[in-house]
């Protein structure tokens, strides 16, 4: 007779096998290496990163692109709290996130060794979760619950390595719940449409809420009808391809002031799945606020609503498509608002013929490289501020970034997580060289993992968006000089990935073209002029 008890490890290993979950990214220790060989048995990859951060970031990404929560395992105590930036990060970036982290067996008199109370996390996470043999089979589906409903975000779930290894039934097959599921059924929109149908010129915009509800379809058609031109945030980029008619620029960065301008001219802004979290500023509008929400209606004060209805996104927006306004813009007025907010990027004077290249120069080279269906990954700094103004986006999901924690160090374990989920799709990480010499160690994850993606370094030496704003303040620049003496290429190459050093256009191209085509990693030494970003700040 088949036996129906394995070890509560293997238990759930075989769950998340059995509920989508493809891969954990991890980094091991004692107390978790009953889950690593659970893995092994059950077929769940196990993708070993130099560090605990990246294993989360990348883990984070994954939940967010494939809307099954992503997976990280760590040890206790130091590899809990190296993975803290990585649970942060998916909790201000509303990403679906299950970290496990080992831990002893609590028993009388156990030692303090490597112990931390796992409420050091419950003020970043959905939840955290002692698990034991006995209440697995309840808590990991109300884990995968709690990481899915809006608003996504990451659940710690501390497994002591002794009740791995206890028996426990097996687990029950069949998929996750939908996390729509449960998802409040419509509310009566008669009001809402009464509000748009009533409506000169509505604008739209569309926050972080669209991407997670996959409601991308439903907020063009929307869009559509309406007439209304719509702004996205920097995680809602590529939910209106950039280059449509009605797309009129990035809200809430540092440069929206056609944006902005564009909204107070409007008589009614039709907020759709935004979040406060990916504000720099206080909300500035003056129009009516139509606020349409999956995570709570009135749940977010930073946003003042007229009138906030919640339900399903993609469910709410359907249901408004043909609702006709009493006007809409004129389309030459939204295109030179698009214009206002991506134009004028260059600066004046060329780079050709000099030792360095604008930034704006290696963006317009990735952009002519990387087809339509490439995804780029955005670390954070001056590079980042540029390519929300400079890249055009036309797909979902390709532009990937941290935006509600804005951490340093997310570019490429982000593309990492991008290339594994779309392996046919070509990568690229934009990064600063700060961002990238904060986990340089993980071109060893790639060179060992050998995913065939692209890295671009915008090398300049310095941390960019800290200093400039420390000359603004004609501050010296202390603590923002990463110095020169070495190289970036060479490290990668003593990684055993190809690496290049670029200071032309015609380099970079070319470059760029080897490394879209490689079968290992790439990493593109930019060796640029940080004086062009001032023309994107
Ligand atoms: C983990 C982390 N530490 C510090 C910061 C603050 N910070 C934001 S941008 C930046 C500079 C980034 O420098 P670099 O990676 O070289 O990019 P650049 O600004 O030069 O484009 C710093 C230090 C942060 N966002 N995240």
């Amino acid at each position: 007779m088949l036996s129906l008890v394995v070890r509560a490890a293997l238990y759930w290993a075989r769950y998340l096998k059995e509920h989508g979950v493809a891969r954990a990214f991890g980094y091991p220790g004692t107390e978790s290496i009953e889950l690593l060989e659970a893995a092994r048995e059950a077929g769940l990859e196990f993708v070993l990163t130099q560090h605990e951060a990246t294993a989360a970031f990348a883990a984070s990404m994954t939940g967010r692109l494939t809307g099954i929560p992503g997976v990280c395992v760590t040890t206790a105590g130091p590899g809990a709290t190296n993975a803290a930036s990585g649970i942060a990060q998916a909790h201000l970036d509303r990403m679906p996130l299950l970290v496990f982290t080992g831990d002893h067996v609590l028993a009388p008199g156990q030692p303090t060794h490597q112990r931390l109370s796992p409420e050091l996390f419950a003020a970043v996470t959905r939840a955290t979760v002692r698990l034991s043999a006995a209440n697995l089979a309840v808590e990991l589906p109300r884990a995968f619950r709690l990481a899915t409903t809006p608003p996504h975000g990451p659940v710690h779930l501390t497994f002591p390595s002794g009740e791995m290894e206890t028996d426990v039934g097996e687990p029950p097959t069949g998929r996750a719940a939908d996390p729509l599921e449960g998802a409040p059924a419509l509310p009566d929109l008669s009001a809402v449409r009464a509000m748009i149908a009533a409506a000169k010129r509505p604008m739209i915009i569309a926050g972080l809420g669209v991407p997670n509800a996959r409601a991308e379809g439903p907020l063009l058609r929307f869009a559509t009808s309406l007439g209304a031109p719509v702004a996205d945030t920097q995680q809602s980029r590529g939910s209106l391809p950039t280059d449509h008619p009605l797309y009129l620029g990035t809200f809430a960065t540092h440069r929206d002031a056609a944006v902005t301008d564009c909204a107070n001219a409007s008589d009614l802004v039709v907020a759709v799945g935004l979040d406060s979290v990916e504000f720099l500023k206080k909300w500035r509008l003056s129009p009516p606020v139509l606020v349409l929400t999956d995570v709570g209606a009135g749940n977010d004060p930073a946003i003042p609503a007229a009138l906030a209805v919640e339900g399903a996104l993609a469910a709410l927006l359907e249901a408004l498509v043909g609702v006709r306004a009493a006007g809409r813009w004129p389309a030459e007025e939204i295109a030179g608002f698009r214009q206002r907010s991506t134009g004028s990027l260059m600066p004046p004077e060329s780079d050709a013929g000099r030792a360095l290249l604008w930034p704006q120069t290696v963006v317009r080279e990735l952009q002519k490289a990387l087809p339509d269906d490439g995804i780029v990954t955005v670390d954070v700094g001056s590079h980042k501020h540029l390519m929300i103004l400079q890249w055009v986006v036309r797909r979902p999901d390709s532009f990937l970034d941290s935006s509600g924690l804005s951490s340093m160090g997310t570019g490429i374990p982000f593309a990492l997580a991008a290339k594994l989920v779309h392996p046919a799709r070509p990568v690229v990480a934009v990064v600063g060289d700060g961002g990238f010499l904060m986990y340089a160690g993980e071109l060893a994850s790639l060179g060992r993992i050998g995913a065939p993606l692209v890295i671009v370094v915008m090398a300049d030496g310095t941390l960019n968006s800290i200093k400039i704003k420390q000359v603004r303040r004609s501050y010296a620049p202390t603590g923002t000089e990463l110095g020169a003496g070495y190289s970036i290429a060479g490290v990668a190459r003593a990684f055993g990935l190809n690496g290049e050093r670029v200071s032309s256009a015609a380099e970079c191209a070319a470059a760029l073209r080897r490394g879209l085509t490689a079968d290992r990693p790439t990493v593109i030494e930019a060796a640029i002029d940080p004086a062009g970003y001032e023309y994107s700040q």
